[in-house]
């Protein structure tokens, strides 16, 4: 038995991006995978994982995919992974937007958990896909930010407050990562630029000069996940090729 055989885990935004990968991942290594999301994954390039459908702003069914994925067994896994980026200042975004934002990227989070930890009979694992944006940001991705901040700030109370139910909340914080949600951003600020050019000129801010893939993000989720890291809770893993590491300033 590896440290995923039998392990039943939940993936919120499991169709694409940084949870597709997360979800194929856990699947090969065999955890027992539920996606939950408004899209089906991929056709048969998850064999083994079930999709229940959920709107992540709706509390009735977030609590159902959790449940559904829990079956007799309860849930080991949760993995929050949906975010949708809006530009806007404080001032330009608007209200609503703001409100959409923060529904989907964090009060999802929230109610995500709030559905799994009790669930969690044996103990549990979560991880929350924040963002490098959560503690420095570009200009323009206010609502965006904030919604990442919460997520921080969420992962470090959940793991104090759950500790004690043998609980463990750690969030992963990626830089720019190859994602449809990424491509759409880039495709709305594109202008006449090809888009790839643009997704160039943004790897190429990162010391590690490029995009990463989202199984590179993937690999430290299973890993947070997993008893291999035991005695993480409450921390957050920057995944950012360098980006952070680094100062605005050339010599
Ligand atoms: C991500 C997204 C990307 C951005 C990256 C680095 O969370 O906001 O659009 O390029 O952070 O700032």
């Amino acid at each position: 038995m590896g440290p995923y055989n039998g392990k039943n885990a939940i993936v919120f935004g499991g169709s694409s991006g940084i949870g597709f990968a997360t979800a194929q991942l856990l699947c090969r290594r065999g955890a027992r995978i539920t996606i939950a999301d408004l899209n089906p994954p991929p056709s048969d390039d998850i064999a083994g994982a079930s999709w229940v459908c959920c709107d992540v702003r709706e509390q009735s069914q977030v609590d159902a995919a959790v449940l559904k994925a829990a079956g007799r067994d309860g849930v080991h896994w949760l993995v929050y992974s949906v975010g949708i980026q809006r530009y806007g200042t404080v001032v330009t975004t608007p209200v609503e937007e703001y409100d959409l934002v923060q529904a989907v990227n964090a009060r999802g989070a929230f109610l995500a958990a709030r559905a799994s930890i009790s669930l969690m009979k044996q103990g549990g694992s979560i991880v929350l896909v924040s963002s490098v944006q959560a503690v420095a940001c570009q200009n323009g991705v206010a609502a965006y930010a904030a919604s990442k901040g919460t997520l921080e700030a969420l992962t470090r109370a959940m793991a104090v407050d759950h500790a004690k139910d043998n609980v463990r909340v750690n969030s992963v914080m990626p830089g720019t990562v190859d994602t449809p949600m990424v491509r759409t951003s880039a495709d709305s600020l594109r202008g006449n630029a090809p888009l790839e050019e643009l997704l160039q000129e943004w790897g190429s801010y990162h010391p590690m000069q490029r995009l990463a893939q989202p199984e590179e993000v993937a690999r430290v989720i299973a890993f947070l996940l997993s008893d291999e890291a035991s005695f993480l809770t409450g921390s957050s893993y920057r995944v950012d090729g360098g980006l952070l590491a680094q100062l605005p300033v050339r010599l």
